[in-house]
C-alpha cells in the first residue's frame, strides 16, 4: 500500500483551463499529491466578445455537500483556496477550517481576474480580510490583493511590497507571499515572503511574451502540495517559485486572447 498525500482546493472551474481548480489538480498530480475539489463557480469566457469572463456560482447547500465529502469522509493534509465569489462562501469556509482544525492552509485571496484591476466581489475581498488571513498559514496575495488587504493605495515597488507584506502579517497570517509579478515596476518579478522574522526576496526575470494566465492558482497550488508533502513553509515556498518559474518559461498561447503557463515543465526538467 502506498501513503499518499491529499489536498483540496476550495475553488471555481475555469473553462479554459489554465487557471482555478484546473491548475489546483493538474500542479497537484506534478507534484505526487492526491486532489480534491469542492468547486464555487464555473467561469466561462466567450470566444466573440473579447474572452469576456462570466462567472456562475455554485449554490452553497452543494458546496457544504463537497465539503462534508472530502473533511468528513476522507480527510486531508493540506488545502487551499481559491475563487470563492461570496461573502457566504467565505464565511463558510473559514468555519470548516476551524471545525475541522484543517492544517497546512494556503489562501490565495483572487479578487481580481487578469487584465481587471478593480476588485471583483466587494463583499467576499471584505470577509477574506476579516476571516481567511487570520487562518491562513500561507496567503499568496498578488499586489492588487495586497494593496486591499494592506490597505494601501498601490503596492508596486519593492518597499510598498515589504510594508504591505508586514501590514497582512499584522493580520494574523502566519507568512505573506506576495507575488510582485508583470505589475511590478522593474525588470524582474520579484516576490517577498515574511514569516515575521524576515523578508525574503525571490526573484526571476520577466519573461515575454507573458502568457501568465493562471500563475497565480498554480504557484498557491504548488505551495499546498509541497506543505501537503510535508515540506516547511520555506521550502514549500522555494519549490513553488521553481515550480511555476519553469511553468512560465515553457507557458503557450491558448488562442489570440490567452495563453497559459505549463504544468509540466517543472517535472519534466528535473529528468
Ligand atoms: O486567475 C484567477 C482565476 C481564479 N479562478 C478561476 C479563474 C481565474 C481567472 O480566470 O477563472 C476559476
Amino acid at each position: 500500500m502506498c501513503a499518499m498525500r491529499k489536498a483540496m482546493t476550495i475553488a471555481g472551474s475555469d473553462t479554459s483551463g489554465g487557471a482555478g481548480m484546473e491548475a489546483d489538480l493538474k500542479t497537484f498530480q506534478e507534484l505526487g499529491v492526491y486532489g480534491m475539489t469542492a468547486l464555487t463557480v464555473i467561469v466561462t469566457m466567450d470566444p466573440h466578445n473579447n474572452w469576456f469572463h462570466n462567472v456562475y456560482p455554485i449554490e452553497m447547500h452543494i458546496i457544504e455537500k463537497q465539503l462534508e465529502t472530502i473533511l468528513d469522509g476522507i480527510g486531508i493534509d493540506a488545502m487551499k483556496t481559491g475563487m470563492l465569489g461570496s461573502a457566504d462562501l467565505v464565511e463558510l469556509v473559514a468555519k470548516s477550517i476551524d471545525r475541522y482544525s484543517l492544517k497546512n492552509v494556503v489562501i490565495d485571496p483572487v479578487m481580481v481576474c487578469k487584465g481587471i484591476d478593480a476588485i471583483m466581489v466587494p463583499d467576499a475581498a471584505a470577509a477574506i480580510k476579516k476571516y481567511l488571513v487570520k487562518r491562513a498559514d500561507v496567503i499568496t496575495p498578488n499586489t492588487i490583493e495586497a494593496a486591499y488587504l494592506a490597505d494601501m493605495p498601490k503596492v508596486n515597488s519593492l518597499d510598498e511590497i515589504k510594508e504591505a507584506a508586514g501590514r497582512i502579517k499584522e493580520l494574523g497570517a502566519k507568512c505573506v507571499v506576495i507575488k510582485g509579478g508583470e505589475r511590478m515596476e522593474r525588470d524582474e518579478a520579484v516576490d517577498v515572503f515574511y514569516d515575521g522574522k524576515e523578508f525574503k526576496e525571490m526573484s526571476a526575470k520577466k519573461i515575454y511574451p507573458s502568457y501568465n494566465h493562471g500563475a497565480g492558482c498554480t504557484y498557491s497550488a504548488a505551495i499546498t502540495a509541497g506543505l501537503a508533502n510535508g515540506l516547511s513553509v520555506e521550502d514549500a515556498v522555494a519549490q513553488a517559485k521553481a515550480f511555476i518559474t519553469e511553468a512560465l518559461r515553457h507557458s503557450f498561447e491558448l488562442n489570440q486572447f490567452s495563453g497559459c503557463t505549463n504544468h509540466a515543465a517543472y517535472k519534466k526538467s528535473l529528468k
